[in-house]
């Protein structure tokens, strides 16, 4: 069977770790450029304030990823960029920016994929509270409108939020991302009704403010358990964990952050083990919250494996020996059979692949290329995973590898070598890596290159 006629092959991006052009043309400060600013949080104190100046470059860039042959780019809008102050005075100039990409995107023959949120909260409205204060939801619907208006009729495909689990979890409870705050539970529930009530209105915006049809999904991540065989019963205890609620890993799983948007109520198991703290939702919330969506959006990068582990030395994720990408993430191509599986049996939406790739340590070579044979041998493994959900009935409409060009890996900084194109940082010169040249091939044969060695 393989992959649908239209599929849309692409590869993603985000604005705070591609731009830079901090605070130009008017941009007001994000969390992370304030705590990028502050000692001890980024690898080097490294900052994003430069990146990939791809503001300045995106022509450049948009070229490469025609050269590439992408059917599809999916990249974010920064809110401090466009709203500096996070309501109110709205800023032309970053709007246009964002306006231009999408020209020249859509005359690259390119499909803009849009994600309203991906981290970088407006520094003023994080002074106000960001996500704990009951007003975000309103401040998020107001962004949309600015968003929504300016390239709503060009953008079709929307994702309201990107990765949950890791700007709540990882940057609210955990504190291991901006703002690196690690709030209670009471407080951490609230913050989650806040979201789904800010992505519920972010909808109703798209839905009601562009004339032409639009997708709408979001693109979350979360632990996806991998069975330990093809056994029923192993497959089915996988699932049960993917979708598991426990005060410690809620933040992090799937069902929490899914279960409310796709359908419309709070996950099982919820309320024994949050009793009376479960932030109450009205009717009409939550008719809103779980409005119909689209597409079901899926960040993947490693599965969950539980394998004799050595606590002392690996990550739960690892075994002994095993294969690892350079961020410590475990090589399991699996995972992009049995999250497509799990996440369309539970909620009955086509899956999009929105984000997935690894970390590796390229450079350039000798002869002036980057030999990144490690990542087109991921991808493939990865790929060939995809397409065996596609073949088992899971309806995929689009897979975008992360990311189109090397950037600023957040508390990484530019540790962490994740792009198709290689970015040689002091001069901002790009390669295309072998990789690149692959997925191309990939892309033009609608991913029949996937078998060629097989
Ligand atoms: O770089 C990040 C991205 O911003 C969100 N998903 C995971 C990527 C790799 O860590």
């Amino acid at each position: 069977m393989g992959f649908q006629k239209d599929f849309l092959w692409g590869a993603a991006s985000a604005a705070h770790q591609v731009e830079g052009a901090y605070l130009e043309d008017g941009k007001g400060l994000g969390i992370w450029d304030y705590f990028e600013s502050q000692p001890g949080h980024i690898a080097c104190g490294e900052n994003a304030n430069t990146a990939c100046d791809h503001y300045h470059r995106y022509k450049e860039d948009v070229a490469l990823m025609k050269k590439i042959g992408l059917k599809s780019y999916r990249f974010s809008i920064s809110w401090p960029r466009v709203l500096p102050e996070g309501t109110g005075t709205v800023n032309e100039k970053g709007l246009k920016f964002y306006s231009d990409l999408v020209d020249e995107l859509l005359a690259a023959g390119i499909e803009p994929l849009v994600t309203l949120y991906h981290w970088n909260l407006p520094m003023a409205l994080y002074e106000k509270g960001g996500w704990k204060n009951p007003e975000s939801p309103k401040w998020f619907e107001e962004y949309t409108k600015v968003v929504a208006g300016c390239l709503g009729g060009r953008v079709k495909y929307w994702m309201t939020f990107n990765e949950y689990q890791m700007f709540a979890g990882l940057g609210l409870s955990v504190g291991a991302m901006a703002p690196f705050e690690t709030n209670d539970l009471k407080t951490m529930l609230e913050v989650s009704a806040n979201i789904f009530r800010a992505h519920g209105k972010a909808v109703s915006v798209l839905r009601n403010c562009i004339e032409q049809q639009v997708m709408i999904g979001m693109a979350p991540t979360g632990n996806v358990w991998l069975p330990e065989s093809g056994d029923i019963e192993a497959v089915e205890k996988a699932r049960a964990k993917s979708f598991a609620v426990s005060e410690e890993m809620f933040l992090f799983g799937n069902a929490w952050w899914g279960d409310p948007v796709y359908l419309g109520h709070y996950p099982e198991g919820a309320a024994e083990v949050f009793g009376d703290l479960l932030p109450e939702l009205s009717d009409e919330e939550w008719k809103e919250i779980s409005q119909p969506l689209d597409f079901y959006g899926f960040n993947a990068y490693e599965g969950t494996i539980e394998y004799p582990i050595r606590e002392d030395r690996y990550n739960t994720y690892a075994y002994q020996g095993s294969p690892r990408t350079s961020m410590g993430w475990s090589v399991t191509p699996e995972v992009l059979y049995y999250a497509p599986k799990f996440l369309y049996e539970r909620y009955h939406k086509p899956i999009l692949v929105t984000e997935n790739g690894m970390a590796g340590m390229d450079w350039v070579a000798l002869d002036g290329k980057v030999h990144d044979s490690h990542r087109i041998d991921f991808l493939n493994r990865y790929l060939l995973e995809l397409e065996r959900a596609v073949d088992d009935g899971v309806p995929v409409i689009g897979y975008q590898t992360w990311s189109i060009m090397d950037n600023f890996e957040w508390c990484h900084g530019y540790n962490m070598r994740f792009g198709l194109i290689y970015i040689d940082y002091q001069t901002q010169k790009r390669t295309l890596k072998d990789s690149a040249y692959w997925y191309s091939e990939v892309i033009a044969t609608n991913g029949e290159k996937i078998h060629e060695n097989y």
